[in-house]
């Protein structure tokens, strides 16, 4: 049984060769991408064993994907290879340092992964592991990708444990004829027992301000982490237990020079997951996930090379006045 199925599409990533917009950067260096597979591939450099299911072309971007995160370790024998579509592929700019304000360019429409649905993937594959990592993205791809999220996340006895990044795409959603992406994405997110989600997309997306509404709106999950960026995330845990009441940890970010926040994310569930695989309380769950997400704000591209298992439950372990 692997530790962790992580679902969703991966794509080719282009990062650009120099800062600027993105129509004027003259050339791009070829990376990976895709929020699930960057679990996964955080996971697996971790030491867990992680399995990636998706589908990608029968082309050499598909054979570069299921290679690379293969290379990192990651069990890449159920993604199934479409002759028909192409691997999705996608560009961005470095941005502001400061806001992080970058553009995106994807050319994902009808890729590979697109076709994701009830009937073209093993379901027996992606419910193999202890946890399934899904992410809000999948939903967004088209209708087949939201019915088997939703098939996922329906709330079933034996099913693995379902993680849930919340990854709103307003850039995905805005053209989508098959749901409305905040409403979508609150259905989908209440059927999971672990969901991430930034205080900004909490925002954007539902209006909410501050974790304590999140709750409010999302009171399903056993555990509910909001991400507040630079300043910290926010568990809510134990609401299901016998009291009945929350348990509210919060933990402050690490302050670190951002050289890109894209993967950050992912590489903060990824730390969150590792620890709670290992069944380290939540407040250490949530000082990994600062780790993670630590070493991939400090990188270019989404993937950094994790900080080894014994240096971060070191640096976990550091009293209140180092974690500020
Ligand atoms: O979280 C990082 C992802 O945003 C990136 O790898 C691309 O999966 C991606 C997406 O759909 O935005």
């Amino acid at each position: 049984v692997a530790d962790v199925v992580a679902l969703g599409e991966s794509m080719v990533t282009f990062l650009p060769s120099r800062p600027g917009r993105l129509a004027d950067v003259p050339s791009f260096d070829r990376a990976i991408g895709g929020a699930e597979s960057n679990v996964a591939c955080v996971l697996a450099a971790a030491g867990h064993s992680v399995r990636w299911v998706g589908r990608a072309g029968a082309d050499g971007f598909g054979d570069h994907l299921v290679e690379a995160i293969g290379g990192y370790g990651v069990d890449v024998r159920a993604v199934r290879r479409d002759p028909a579509r192409p691997t999705g592929i996608y560009f961005r700019t470095a941005g502001d340092r400061s806001t992080d304000a970058h553009e995106v360019a994807y050319y994902r429409a009808g890729s590979a992964a697109s076709a994701m649905s009830v009937d073209t993937m093993d379901l027996d594959a992606i419910r193999s592991g202890r946890i399934l990592h899904l992410s809000g993205i999948t939903p967004a791809l088209s209708a087949d990708c939201l019915g088997l999220t939703r098939e996922l996340t329906a709330r079933r006895p034996g099913r693995p444990l379902v993680s849930f990044d919340v990854n709103h795409r307003p850039g995905l959603w805005r053209d989508a004829a098959h749901g409305h992406g905040p409403e979508v994405l609150l259905e989908l997110a209440r059927g999971a027992d672990l969901v991430f989600v930034g205080d900004d997309e909490a925002r954007d997306a539902w209006g909410l301000d501050g974790p304590e509404a999140v709750r409010a709106a999302l009171p399903e999950p056993e555990l509910l982490v909001v991400k507040q960026g630079a300043t910290g995330a926010t568990a809510f845990h134990g609401a299901s237990g016998p009291s009945g009441a929350d348990q509210v940890t919060s933990v402050p970010a690490l302050r670190v020079d951002v050289v890109a926040a894209v993967g950050a994310g992912d590489a903060f569930a990824a730390g969150f997951l590792s620890a709670t695989l290992r069944d380290l309380p939540v407040r250490d769950r949530l000082r990994h996930g600062h780790l993670m997400a630590a070493a991939a704000l400090t990188v270019p591209g989404d993937l950094a090379t994790p900080p080894a298992r014994d240096h971060a439950d070191r640096l976990a372990a550091l009293d209140d006045t180092a974690w500020g």
